[in-house]
């Protein structure tokens, strides 16, 4: 299944001589197991009612962890809505991630705080905004300047879906004319709700990003060390001036699209089980353990599991109800009269309690 893609760490879990030997492993472990955590809990609290939809990343912790660590605080990460892996390495609090869902906000953290991007949900969107980004680093003078601390990249996020999407093929147009500093980082999880990837095209993704003049990269995305590795050099590529690269991380969607939906119209589950046996966590945990790493360490990744469950089931039901008002604000820095005459008599309207008889 995986024979074809760049990997290091095989589903045995052995780890191929040529890796980094730098990279911190244990870190990579905990983020995806905590990654995971949260997705679990924010299943739990949508079946409690407490959410109104979630969608889930089971099986891409591994291409997201990869992906999420190789960015440097200034290069600006450009999510779709199911990146929680990355907004973890990101720093990004997690109970932030739930309002989005529970529908108390309209995005839930501050883009420039930790240079992540708020979630979009319009297909293939963030890739025009990524390459207008990545348009102004280059005009900044942040690109091939050779200093480490002013050299900056974009990455953004996205899935195979909205490889069929207009926005994607100009973004990739003016990604490459430009020569922008920016990596594609596609999540091939082969299911675009219950569109196969086989339906929207005849070649692998990687091999799409040719015809628009740049590289593209295919990686085992159920294997966190070659994720981290192809991200690293894709994004040190595009800080010294070299352009984009689009890196396929090729996984699978184990859970439903989201929460609302039933895969089991469209999919086999044998073919689930298959994946199930690729995780990214059991591969990384056997070669963990296989090269002796302590007990404690794996008690210490679940004791701070249970204390981030705890956190995520308070922080959702403290999370605050949206003020009235709150749809209207911050869309203009001018809030146009018929807007503001809108939101006084939406206000009104609450306030009196009325009830629309529809
Ligand atoms: C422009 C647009 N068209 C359609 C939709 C409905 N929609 C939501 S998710 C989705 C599938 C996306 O699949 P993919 O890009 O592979 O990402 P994945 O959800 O698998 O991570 C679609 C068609 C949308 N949100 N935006």
């Amino acid at each position: 299944m995986t024979d074809d893609l760049f990997s290091l760490l095989s589903p045995e879990g052995v780890l191929s001589d040529s890796a980094d030997a730098s990279v911190d492993l244990r870190g990579m472990f905990s983020d995806m197991v905590m990654s995971r955590r949260i997705d679990t809990e924010a299943i739990a609290l949508q079946r409690q009612g407490e959410l109104g939809l979630w969608a889930s990343l089971l099986g891409q912790e591994g291409a997201q962890v990869g992906a999420g660590r190789a960015l440097r605080p200034r290069d600006v990460a450009f999510p779709t809505y199911r990146e929680h892996g990355v907004a973890w390495c990101r720093g990004v609090d997690p109970v932030s991630l739930l309002g989005l869902f529970r529908g108390t906000t309209l995005g839930g953290w501050d883009p420039t705080t930790n240079n992540f991007n708020l979630y979009t949900l319009v297909i293939g969107a963030q890739t025009l905004h990524a390459v207008g980004y990545a348009m102004g680093i280059v005009r900044d003078g942040d690109v091939g300047t050779g200093d480490p601390d002013r050299d900056r990249a974009v990455l953004v996020f996205l899935g195979d879906g909205a490889l069929s999407e207009g926005e994607t093929n100009e973004a990739f147009v003016w990604a490459a004319a430009q020569n922008l500093p920016i990596v594609f980082f596609c999540q091939n999880n082969q299911w675009a709700i219950s569109a196969p990837y086989s339906v929207q095209s005849r070649v692998p993704v990687a091999q799409r990003a040719q015809g628009f003049g740049f590289r593209g990269v295919r990686v085992d995305g159920n294997d966190v060390v070659a994720s981290h590795a192809a991200t690293v050099e894709a994004l040190e590529h595009a800080r010294a001036g070299n352009g984009p690269t689009l890196i396929e991380a090729f996984t699978y969607r184990r859970n439903p699209h989201t929460t609302s939906d039933d895969d089991g119209r469209y999919r086999e589950g044998a073919v689930t089980d298959d994946w199930t046996t690729l995780d990214p966590i059991e591969r990384l945990r056997t070669h963990l353990t296989g090269i002796g790493t302590g007990e404690e360490f794996f008690a210490g990744v679940a004791a701070e599991e249970a204390d981030l469950s705890e956190r995520l089931r308070a922080g959702c039901r403290a999370l605050p109800d949206p003020s009235p008002e709150s749809p209207f604000l911050h869309t203009y820095v001018d809030m146009p009269a018929d807007l503001e005459q809108q939101m006084h008599d939406h206000v009104e309207y609450v306030a009196a309690g009325e009830v629309d008889p529809a």
